[in-house]
């Protein structure tokens, strides 16, 4: 990857983003102060974020691929898949009450989920070796928080602020791979009791296995691999919708059962 900032400069945007994150304040777009700033210093940022969390306790769970969908492409106006990890304080369980207090302008998005028996190690990582690799998949939820004010941001800002990541909620019905078609299968989002989304989970770069597949790639780019036991979610198939205190979200995907969650102050 190509980087343009120093040591310095990437250690003095990991603590704005991560101060934006733990305070939940919104800021300038990263590329405001460093128009040079490239998707390979983001992920400098990203890792060194990582390194942070890591040390104070977190956990790693595994990672995430977003703007895997030509919705959300389009949605946030950029063209190119990113990834994020996530950590053990972002997961909430299911039907849970989540808080928006401590959240900048959260939004929800359905994502189908895999967890891996087998670790997998890029580059050349392929959509059937990532199937091969599955333990088995489920519905997921996730709510990013782009902690960029008016959601204007550009890849190196995203991929910088860790791809919007916040809170996740798993759940519904595991399935095998082998059982069930993931090019095909349909989700709907309920706002209170509202259809606000829906969509095939053959948005997500025509299969969502083919986004960790992305991901592998691109963590082999970063020096790393997916473990096995990583929980690993292939990006949103519908756009992002926004939530707050009050509101009652529930995701339905066909075979894979449903989602839902409130939020509250
Ligand atoms: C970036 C997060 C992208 C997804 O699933 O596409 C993402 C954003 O929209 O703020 O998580
Ligand atoms: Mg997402």
């Amino acid at each position: 990857m190509n980087l343009t900032l120093g040591r310095e400069d990437v250690v003095r945007l990991c603590e704005r983003v991560e101060g934006a994150q733990t305070r939940a304040y919104a800021i300038l777009k990263l590329t405001d102060e460093y128009p040079g700033m490239t998707i390979g210093d983001g992920y400098a940022v990203q890792m060194a974020l990582r390194q942070r969390f890591l040390a104070q306790g977190h956990k790693q769970v595994g990672w995430k691929a977003g703007l895997t969908s030509k919705a959300k492409m389009i949605q946030m106006g950029v063209n190119v898949p990113s990834i994020g990890f996530l950590t053990d304080r972002m997961a909430r369980p299911e039907n849970s009450a989540i808080s928006t207090a401590d959240l900048v302008h959260p939004r929800v998005e359905c994502e189908v989920a895999f967890v891996m028996k087998k670790a997998l190690q890029g580059p050349g990582c392929t959509r059937q070796d990532v199937l091969d690799a599955t333990d088995y998949v489920l519905p997921a939820v996730e709510i990013i928080d782009s902690r960029f004010s008016g959601f204007k941001f550009d890849l190196p800002s995203v991929v910088a602020d860790n791809g919007s990541s916040a809170r996740f909620v798993g759940g519904g019905r595991a399935r095998y791979v082998e059982d069930i078609d993931l090019t095909t299968l349909g989700v709907v989002m309920e706002k209170n009791g509202e259809l606000v989304a829906m969509a095939a989970s053959a948005a997500v770069l025509g299969h969502p296995a083919e986004a960790i597949a992305m991901l592998v790639n691109i963590l082999a780019e970063l020096g790393e691999g997916l473990p096995a036991g990583s929980f690993v979610m292939s990006g949103g198939i519908t756009e992002a919708i926004a939530v707050k205190p009050g509101d009652n979200v529930i995701a339905r995907f066909q075979a894979l059962g449903s989602v839902s969650m409130r939020f509250v102050e």
